[in-house]
């Protein structure tokens, strides 16, 4: 380290963070002339980015750099979010706004002659997650490091994000998403932060000397993880934590041996399939697919970490057992559940520790959360393909579940089938290793997302682990959102009205003195003001489809929104099916009629997992329907339809601020909670939605008079779905003149829809025939109401007053609480 009395000179000299604006001007200058090498005469909008984010970089360096330090020297407690999937977003809005220092930045550039939206219309979004539970990981660390808590998320810096949809001919188009052409100044590579880490080989064992059996895994394929952080600034605080993302990387360059001999294509080989690692995100939302290099992934991001957070822990020269005194790990969903046996053969191959207190030390480390209940999501590993990458884990798998059976079969003896339902290892052909078992196994505290999701946890795929090890273990923290990014960045009007009736933006901090805004509720003044901000944001949307899909909307009209992954149990075929209806209603009204009739804009957005067809067809009936109903003269501006392509974090800053209504209508038991359900209420659109995951927690902060609710409940699902396969179910006399219109060729080629329209009329598992009347009796209900200003307004006020729950704060004070037991620390 650097001598004493060369440290003054350190200090006198070190990096401070910009204060004002034309210190910020400097750094911009320094950055455009040096980092860049540009000049006045040759920086366009891109390189004004790229210089005004290296200045702002510094700044979190700066920050992030003593919050280490800080965290270090208190060595106190951390939580470690492991998570696949960061759904980050852009980065410079929120730095700026986190650090408080947007006004400077803006008026800055703007003495400099850009315009700071132009400048952030140039940053590539950091789309490394397909959507609610890449999307909640973001929010976690936002809140994780604004309430002052050690923590590091955990990931891996995929080369591709979530791949780009294009919309061709109707249908979904993908093309690769490399977000890194123009290097990333939101990330820091850590060169000399490079982790070897094994695949396939063999394992031996032997007795040494002092008598003890000891294991080894030797050979196989070797890469190197390489570390790439990225800075997490708190709102309001200094403390500014650390985002790890690993990348793969060849241990050599290439074969040399090869190259001299001539052989280049193979000598290169070896080091492109190391860096194959950690190319791209695979983009499955709610569904697991098992790829062996997706295997692959999990393995080197979890060894890369727990490598990491050991070596970090080996410093404080702490005995083991202290492990999880200063350790706690969350398991963001199954993926990162290697972690638990990563850690026990850690310590007990490598640290000889023994196998009970290894075991002790794992348990007492990791918390799961599990994030769905739908089966064809749940992670299963072929043993055989498990056992060739990873052969000493597969060894320890089958003793922490030989442990975890003998203990069973003492607790319940005789209970054969109960040992088959609970053991790790599925007896199928072949084996399979049952990951969330795992999980559960190997941690402490078990949540789910949302009340109803955490109940159904315990009653349905894990009821056996509840009666053995009791309730306790199991957990609800139902999710939240930041309203950092939801409510300040993307609907900063919004945001500074609360402010002024509120007294202050400690509303960011504290989400529930938004009920200060409650009583304010009738005050027509303060509804005008409300009415003109929700106006300008839908003058905002309007604006970017015009831009996009090139025709207007009208902003007068009811913005119907329903923008999400595209999957069947979220049932946006049932909305396009409403859309149908009412199209088809709209064609048999009269000019009276008409008259009376609420205008709509139904706005679709998502994307489909590339192999999921019935996904893809629905993209294609939603865009074969705007294309008749927009270009119907009949139906004008009462009906337009319009599906956004290419649905990410930064056009849901500018969509959900603009709702009226969103949809989230998955069928009851479904989704485990969703969370932009709470995006749109904290931006003052009501909910039209079943009853189902957080929609239930957010019925009950709202009000019942503040959603609208419709649809068969969870606890009917399973007697209606049996009613379809046994015997035959009545078609809805509605959604069968729908598909009447659909087969009749109204909206083009009726044979594209034929596998989407017999999935209802067979065996109909989403329940969308059984909850379709309810669902038009709800949107009638939405027609009306919504011609009542006033009331609509009150409504829209009074529920964003009530949002204070759902803020990731206040989930994140839960974990830390209940299951984490970390403290934050202040930085002063
Ligand atoms: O908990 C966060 C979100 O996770 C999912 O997106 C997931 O991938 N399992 C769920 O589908 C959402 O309901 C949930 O909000």
């Amino acid at each position: 380290s650097i001598p004493s009395e060369s440290r003054q000179l350190w200090q006198k000299f070190g990096v401070k963070e910009f204060g004002g604006k034309e210190e910020f001007q400097q750094e911009f200058i320094r950055h455009v002339e040096t980092t860049l090498a540009r000049s006045i005469y040759n920086c366009d909008d891109l390189a004004a980015y790229q210089a005004a984010s290296q200045a702002i970089r510094d700044r979190l360096i700066v920050a992030w750099n003593k919050t280490q330090q800080k965290h270090t020297t208190k060595d106190r407690k951390r939580v470690y979010y492991l998570s696949l999937e960061f759904l980050m977003g852009r980065a410079m809005d929120n730095a700026m706004l986190n650090a408080g220092i947007k006004d400077i930045t803006k008026s800055g550039v703007a003495d400099l002659g850009f315009k700071i939206e132009d400048l952030l219309e140039q940053e590539p979004d950091a789309a490394l997650g397909n959507g609610g539970l890449g999307r909640l990981a973001a929010c976690f660390i936002d809140s994780i490091a604004s309430t002052n808590y050690p923590g590091w998320g955990y990931g891996l810096r995929y080369q591709y994000g979530i791949f780009k949809q294009r919309i061709v001919d109707g249908y979904q188009v993908e093309s690769p998403d490399y977000w890194l052409t123009f290097s990333n100044p939101w990330e820091i590579p850590r060169y000399e932060i490079q982790i070897d880490i094994m695949f396939y080989g063999y394992t031996r064992k032997y007795t040494n000397d002092d008598g003890k059996v000891v294991h080894v895994w030797e050979g196989g394929e070797q890469v190197q993880a390489v570390a790439y952080d990225v800075p997490v600034p708190g709102y309001g605080t200094e403390t500014t934590n650390n985002l790890r993302l690993w990348a793969s990387k060849p241990t050599r360059e290439f074969d040399f041996e090869k190259f001299n001999a001539g052989d280049y294509e193979s000598s290169v080989r070896e080091s492109q399939k190391a860096e194959t690692i950690s190319a791209v995100l695979y983009p499955n939302d709610n569904f697991y697919s098992g790829k062996e290099l997706r295997l692959k992934q999990q393995y080197f991001w979890v060894a890369a970490s727990l490598n990491d957070i050991v070596r970090r822990f080996k410093k404080t020269h702490r005995p083991w057992k202290e492990f999880p005194d200063q350790v706690a790990i969350q398991l963001n969903d199954t993926h990162p559940t290697l972690a638990v046996v990563e850690l026990q053969r850690i310590l007990i191959d490598m640290e000889g520790v023994e196998w009970d207190a290894a075991w002790n030390i794992v348990t007492n480390t990791f918390g799961y959360t599990n994030h769905t209940v739908l089966p064809e999501a749940l992670e299963k590993w072929p043993v055989p393909l498990f056992t060739n990458l990873l052969p000493r884990h597969m060894e320890i798998i089958y003793e922490i579940n030989l442990f975890f059976l003998q203990k069973v079969e003492k607790m319940f003896p005789k209970e054969r089938d109960l040992l088959a339902r609970v053991s790790i290892i599925e007896e199928s052909t072949p084996q399979q290793v049952r990951m969330a078992y795992l999980a559960i196994i190997g941690s402490h505290k078990v949540n789910g997302v949302a009340e109803l999701h955490s109940e159904l946890i315990k009653t349905t795929i894990f009821k056996d682990f509840v009666t053995i090890y009791g309730p306790d273990k199991f957990m609800n923290v139902t999710n939240g959102i930041t309203p950092r990014r939801w409510l300040h960045q993307a609907n900063p009007k919004l945001s500074d009205l609360i402010a002024s009736k509120v007294g202050s933006y400690d509303f960011l901090k504290d989400l529930n003195l938004l009920k200060k805004i409650e009583p304010l509720a009738h005050d027509p003044k303060f509804q005008d003001e409300w009415v003109t901000i929700k106006k300008f944001n839908k003058a905002r949307l309007a604006a970017h489809i015009k831009q996009s899909n090139g025709f207007e909307v009208n902003v007068n009209a009811l913005f119907d929104v329903q923008v999400k992954r595209i999957h069947e149990y979220k049932r946006q075929q049932m909305n396009i099916f409403g859309v149908i209806h009412r199209y088809l209603s709209i064609k048999a009204m009269t000019k009276e009629e008409k008259k009376e009739a609420t205008p709509r804009v139904c706005i679709f957005g998502g994307k489909s997992a590339p192999g999921y067809y019935m996904a893809k067809t629905i993209i294609k009936l939603i865009n074969a329907v705007s294309e008749v109903v927009n270009a119907d003269a009949d139906v004008g501006d009462l009906l337009k339809v319009v599906f956004i392509a290419d649905y990410n974090v930064s056009k849901a800053e500018i969509i959900v601020p603009a709702s009226d209504i969103s949809q989230h209508i998955s069928t009851a038991g479904t989704e485990a909670s969703g969370t932009s359900n709470m995006k749109f209420v904290l931006n003052g659109g009501l909910i039209l939605g079943t009853v189902d995951g957080a929609n239930i927690e957010i019925t009950r902060e709202v009000g019942e008079n503040n959603i609208f609710l419709f649809g068969h409940l969870a606890e009917s699902v399973e007697d209606l779905r049996h009613k379809h396969r046994f015997s035959d179910v009545p078609l809805d006399p509605n959604l069968e003149k729908v598909f009447n219109a659909i087969e009749s060729g109204t909206f083009g080629d009726p044979n594209i829809y034929v596998s989407l329209i017999s999935s209802v009329t067979g065996s109909d598992y989403y329940l969308v025939s059984d909850d379709f009347q309810s669902y038009l009796d709800a949107q009638k209900l939405v027609d009306q109401d919504f011609k009542n200003k006033d009331t609509w307004v009150s409504r829209s006020i009074t529920a964003v007053a009530n949002m204070g729950f759902f803020s990731s704060d206040r989930a994140i004070d839960e974990y830390a609480e209940s299951i984490w037991n970390v403290e934050p620390i202040s930085m002063e």
